[in-house]
Parts: C-alpha cells; structure tokens; sequence
C-alpha cells in the first residue's frame, strides 16, 4: 500500500511511524509512507497556506491553492488515489473503516489545521472524510498517525501471523476476552482454570463468553452494531453444526 500525508507539521512524523509494526512494515515493503509538507506547494516568500475567513470570525482558514496543486501533483496519473480529508466533521474512524481503506492501493491523507479547510477543498478533492473522535485536536497530524498504523496492521504480513488481526477487540464487533500470562498465580490472584486445561474447545467457549460478558458490561452498543450481527449468526451456525 502507498500513503502519502499532506501536512503543515512534517516532524511530528518522525518518531511513532519510524518504529515496530509500521517500521517493519515499511522495511518489508508493505507500505510506502510518505509524509509530504503542504507548504511545498506554496508560491510567495511567506509560504501562505491559510487566510481570514470570509463573512468575519475567529481563526484562519486552510486556502484551496496550495492543497489542489499538492494533491493534484501527487495524485498525478494515478487513478486509485482515495483522498481523506482529517476532521472532526468526518465519519468516525472504525476498524470497519479501516478494513476498507486496507483494501486500496494508494491513500492521500490530507491533515486538517487552523479552524478548517475551505469549503472548496472539501467539495472538490475530498473522496472521504474522517474523524478519530468527537473532540478538537491542535491539528491532522495525530488522525493521520492513528489511520496509518490502524490500516498498517491490516496489511497481510504486516502483523506476522495474520491470525492475530481476527481475534482482536472490534475485529468480531466485541471486545476482546481476558488475556493471562505467568505467573499461574500472582498475590493469590488465580489464572481460570480452564485456560490451565488445554481442552481448546473449552477454552474458545470461555473465551467467547467472557468477550459478550465483558462487552454486554462494558460497551452494550458495540453489540447492536452489524459486525456483532455476523458474529452472533456465524456461532449460531458453528452451534448448530
Ligand atoms: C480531528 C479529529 C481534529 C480540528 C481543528 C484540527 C482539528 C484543526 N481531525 N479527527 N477529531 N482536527 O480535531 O480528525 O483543524
């Protein structure tokens, strides 16, 4: 997968994607991450990228110029470069959302800075737009973090052995189950016996109930969404064999 970040703070970068999963990713030629500095695409001494908002108001605007002629030149002949716009008016970024933009070739992530982008750039070179939460940041960088490495982990090979990415919290629409290591026993606290048992089919019963427990407590909402629809009929299936 290719990633291009269309950003005003190129030195966040460096740091979380230049370490563990991504870095292995980027070395194993999973994913070709470029972080590129929207200011390259600026013309005059001050490198203008923002203006006052038109009709009054606090804070400045991200212009339309420099954002069309960057995407325009990094999008240049490539057909299947998906645009998305970081900002807390996008749709909330999922592990749904992910596995679908896991299935592109090429990602334009374009960071959100100042109160906003134009309108412009919304409407004209926007193919998504996405939010990692319902709060306001400083600016696009950190959703433009957390994308990457959400959709990194998704790339086969990425995570090693793949099978880790289907059991995780969200992958099933519920949270995952309790995980122990050793020791058996820790200030009298007890590993459950069932997982000292090695009978496999006890322990996925186990563990399969101890997730809808832990979700139906902690995040009941997670249980009307469609991949806990999937789930409940795929067990239903598996019960019924
Ligand atoms: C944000 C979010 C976010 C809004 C003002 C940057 C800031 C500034 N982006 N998910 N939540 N962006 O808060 O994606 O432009």
């Amino acid at each position: 997968m290719k990633i291009d970040v269309l950003t005003l703070f190129p030195e966040m970068f460096a740091g979380p994607l230049d370490v563990s999963m991504v870095r292995r990713a980027r070395d194993r030629g999973l994913l070709d991450l470029k972080i590129h500095n929207l200011r390259d695409w600026t013309h005059d001494r001050h490198k203008t990228v923002d203006d006052r908002p038109f009709g009054g108001g606090p804070g400045m605007v991200l212009k339309p110029e420099p954002l069309f002629e960057a995407v325009e030149h990094l999008t240049a002949g490539l057909a299947d470069a998906h645009v998305v716009l970081l900002s807390p008016a996008g749709r909330v970024f999922s592990q749904a959302i992910a596995r679908e933009l896991a299935l592109r070739d090429h990602l334009l992530l374009v960071c959100g800075s100042y109160v906003g982008f134009d309108e412009r750039i919304r409407e004209g070179l926007a193919d998504d737009e996405l939010s990692i939460g319902d709060y306001v940041l400083t600016n696009g960088a950190l959703p433009a973090m957390v994308l990457v490495d959400v959709v990194t982990r998704l790339l086969p090979g990425a995570l090693g052995d793949d099978a880790s990415a289907q059991d995780e919290s969200f992958s099933a629409g519920c949270l995952e189950y309790p995980q122990y290591t050793r020791p058996a026993e820790f200030r009298g606290w007890k590993v459950p016996e069932v997982l000292l048992s090695g009978h496999h089919a006890e322990i996925s019963r186990w563990r399969a109930e101890q997730a809808q427990q832990r979700t139906r407590r902690l995040r009941p909402d997670l249980l009307a969404s469609p991949a806990a629809e999937t789930r409940a009929r795929t067990e239903q299936a598996q019960d019924d064999l």
